[in-house]
């Protein structure tokens, strides 16, 4: 059994995607992040850079203690490696889908990140930081659409580097993005949507967050952005 610490947002649906594509036997502990219970200590031990996503595995592979990770890149290599599904194990096909990882871990999530907060979160629009972040998320985008061309996934099969794109990708109009700009993208994005496991994961978030705009209240911006 594997405990997903989990909240509604591009990064917990990585995960989620993935138990629910590779049928991981798991369950959902939310920690609901525009109340503080990512601070809670019982999570920092798991978690110690208060963030969700992180699991615990209570029947790892070895057979021995439980795992407990964070970091969703870490979390989705440790399950393809556990469950042998969606990287592969050739050199050359698996770098492939790393790199891809990376580039989502490192650029687009900081950066749609960025571009999320000064959209959505700011208290007061800064222009210049809108324009960076919105600038260069259509940048990455420009890649994303161009790696796309002639593939159907990003890299080979259906991997990790899909699930981890995916959900932020999948925002595209709150970051004020054309999707006309990125017809590959639109096509790979229907693609990935069309597919029952993230539809399952997405279907969690009514069950486990009834108010999604909870994160837009006075309290939970206090709470996220006065760390
Ligand atoms: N690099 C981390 C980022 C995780 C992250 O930023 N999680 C956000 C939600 S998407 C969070 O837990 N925020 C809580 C906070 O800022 O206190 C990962 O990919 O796991």
């Amino acid at each position: 059994m594997i405990d997903l610490y989990y909240w509604t947002t591009p990064n917990g649906h990585k995960v989620s995607i993935f138990l629910e594509e590779a049928g991981l036997e798991y369950r959902i502990v939310p920690v609901h992040i525009g109340k503080g219970e990512q601070f809670a200590p019982e999570f920092l031990r798991i978690a110690p850079n208060n963030r969700i996503p992180a699991i615990v595995d209570h029947a790892p592979a070895d057979g021995g203690e439980a795992i407990a990770l964070f970091e969703s890149g870490a979390i989705l290599e440790y399950l393809a490696d556990k469950s042998g599904q969606f990287l592969p194990r050739e050199t050359r096909a698996c770098f492939g889908v790393l790199q891809w990882l990376y580039w989502q871990m490192g650029g687009l999530g900081p950066m749609a990140g960025q571009n999320h907060h000064f959209l959505r979160y700011a208290p007061e629009p800064i222009l210049y930081a809108i324009d960076r972040y919105v600038k260069e998320t259509a940048r990455l985008y420009g890649v994303l659409d161009r790696q796309l061309a002639g593939r159907e996934y990003v890299a080979g099969d259906y991997s990790i580097a899909d699930m981890a794109i995916y959900p932020w990708a999948r925002g595209w109009q709150m970051q004020q993005q054309k999707l006309e700009d990125f017809p590959n993208m639109a096509a790979w994005l229907e693609r990935i949507e069309a597919r029952p496991a993230v539809q399952r994961a997405y279907a969690l978030v009514e069950q486990v967050n009834a108010d999604p705009q909870a994160l837009l209240s006075d309290e939970a911006r206090r709470l996220l952005f006065g760390q």
